[in-house]
Formats: structure tokens, sequence, C-alpha cells
């Protein structure tokens, strides 16, 4: 088990590599998306919200990510002692018609295997990625957290439509004509990423690519209209049955599948975890569930973080962990507080877990 940092686009850079290092990571998760750049309602540092119109606008349709781009990075990270473990997220821009099974589909398809060439060449070993029409959508902001730190939750589900133009929670297309998309089924999504999985797995597999698919968060049925993939722990399994490839992997998002009505997320990662399907780990708590959650810190809420580090270590997990959101501290620099507090309590249990069981 490795522990790493998650860094924004804009966050890129020696400030923050060595704040990563400073705090005892040794590696990255990196997002080449930048969901600040136009939302009126992002503050960069703390994690995206948005309101019903997104993120924003999403990247250039028609310009990719290459592999000089990306080995850019890896060299500025590697001056700092750090390593890129894994690229989070697909623009939507690039892909958009995969997930909504519109007119540039085969297009976006080529695009898909065009970046995983060239996060392969790259030496990068994961692409993290989402396949969700709403993406991250419908959350709220509050003094949730312990001390009233500010944190991530949900109130209600959401039903709003998403107008013409957006997907992943991102304006893809701003010239769209007016009206909503409309509604997929279960079946229809499901069939779309087995489509998916079948096109871009072999290209993965030729490129030394790990495809990680974080659960859909939060992990409603549906939200705004839109059915979601992996909404309970159970189903990440049928991600496995529809393409057994062994690069066909999960970003194991713990506070997410906490936040499931099913429950029985301890045991899930287990069987995960035994099945070596785990990618990456997204490692944070959670109060409650689904529709109604509170994010939390590290150590209060319904996650038992040793009893999900003990799970990984058993099965010899060897991937990166990261604290992908935490509470924002009171202080001049709420995001590096949050995230110390996180990776220094991750650091000593992880410690505290590998040099008591070998
Ligand atoms: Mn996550």
């Amino acid at each position: 088990m490795k522990l790493a940092l998650g860094l924004y686009r804009h966050q890129l850079d020696s400030d923050h590599y060595r704040f990563a290092r400073q705090c005892g990571c040794t590696h990255l998760v990196i997002h080449l998306v930048d969901y600040f750049k136009s939302s009126r309602t992002n503050r960069p540092g703390d994690q995206p919200l948005g309101d019903d119109s997104g993120w924003g606008l999403a990247g250039d349709p028609d310009t990719l990510w290459t592999v000089e781009e990306i080995r850019a990075i890896c060299d500025g990270a590697a001056a700092e002692g750090l390593e890129i473990a894994a690229i989070e997220n697909f623009d939507p821009a690039h892909w958009h018609d995969i997930l909504l099974d519109g007119p540039q589909r085969a297009k976006h398809v080529e695009n898909v295997k065009s970046i995983i060439r060239a996060i392969g060449e790259a030496g990068v070993p994961v692409l993290g990625y989402n396949f969700s029409i709403a993406g991250v959508a419908g959350r709220i902001k509050g003094p949730f957290a312990r001390g009233g730190a500010e944190a991530v939750g949900m109130d209600g589900p959401n039903d709003v439509p998403i107008p013409n133009g957006m997907a992943w929670n991102m304006v893809v297309n701003p010239n769209a004509p007016a009206g909503v998309l409309p509604s997929a089924t279960h079946e229809q999504l499901w069939d779309r990423f087995s489509r998916f999985l079948n096109d871009v797995l072999p290209v993965a597999e030729e490129s030394g690519v790990i495809l990680a698919l974080h659960p859909d968060d939060p992990p409603m049925p549906f939200v705004r209209q839109q059915p979601r993939l992996v909404y309970q722990p159970s189903l990440y399994q049928r991600v496995v049955e529809v393409n057994p490839s062994p690069n066909n992997q999960f970003e194991l998002c713990v506070g997410t599948l906490a936040e499931t009505t099913e429950g029985h997320f301890h045991e899930a990662v287990e069987s995960y975890a035994a099945q070596n399907r785990i990618g990456y780990v997204h490692l944070r708590n959670v109060r409650g569930t689904v529709p109604n959650y509170r994010e939390t810190f590290i150590d209060e809420g319904e996650v038992d973080v040793f009893r999900i580090l003990r799970s990984l270590h058993k099965h010899n997990y060897q991937g990166v962990i990261i604290p992908d959101h935490a509470p924002q501290m009171t202080c001049d620099a709420p995001w590096h507080a949050g995230m110390a507090f996180a990776l220094g309590y991750l650091k000593a249990a992880i410690q505290s877990i590998t040099e008591s069981t070998h």
C-alpha cells in the first residue's frame, strides 16, 4: 500500500508536489480536466460542487492529452521525488457521446484509445474514470464535519433534468439547442458501458494501462433523471462480469460505497481486494446514506478505516490510497490543512497495520 495525494489541474506545480512529499506521500493521482476555469461556484482548492449548470465548460474537443504533456508533468513530479500513480477522469469533451450514445461515438472511442496510448507511453499505469451521464451532481456544502468544518453532503435527490449540451456535469456544447437530454434506462447504460469496455480494453491491455472505474457519486439509482451504473457495492461485480480483462479494475471509492443503501461495504472491499480488482483506492469517511449523508473527517463517520486497510493489506494490495475529499479546516489554507490531517492519519494507520502483521 502506498500513500498518494490527489491534485486538481491547477495544483500541478512544485509547491503542491512538495506539500505531498512533506505529508509522506510517494505518489500522486492527478486530474487533467479543469473543473474550475469557468464555473461560477467552484472555489479553487476545494472539491468542485457547482449548481445545476454543472462545473462549467469542458475542455477543447479537438485537443487530446499528449505523451509530451503527460511526460512533462511526470518529470516535474519526479523532480520532487514523486511518481504519478494515476490520471483521474476523462474530459467529457473527449468522450461524451460514448456516455450519451450520440452521433460522435465512433470518434470518441478513437479519442479514448489515443488517450490510453499516450498515458501508457508516458508510463502512467492507471486511468481512473467515471461512466456517468449526470456525473457528480446534486450535492451540497455546509458545516457538517467536526467543529463546524465545511464538508460536502446530500439533502434529498436531484431530479432536475439535464439541459442539452451538458454531460458528466460539464458543458460540452454551449450552442446546443434548447431542451433537455432524454432519460436513458439502466439497461441502455449497461449496454453503452459494455460496448465501451469491449472497444477500448484491448488497447488498454496493449498499452499497459489499467482502467479503474469509480462508483457513481452520489450513489443514487438515478440523478437528474439519468440512470447510474455502480450505485450499490454489489454492482461492481457486474462490471467484472461484463468484461473480465485484468485491465478492467476499480477506482474503489470507500466513501461513496459507504453512502450506498445496501450497506455491507466493508465486506465488499474485502471481496474486491481478494479478487485483485482494485486499481486504486479513495479513502474518506462519511455519515449516513443517500439521499441524506455528510462527508466527515477521516476519523469520524461510519467507515472503519483500519478494517478497510487490514483487508487491503491481507490481500497484498500494492496500489495507492488517496483521501479523495477532506473537510475544509478553519485557517488560511483550508484545503492543505484538511489533506494534511487526513494523510497523517492514513500514514499512521498504514504503518500500524503493515508493521504489526508482517
Ligand atoms: Mn471518490
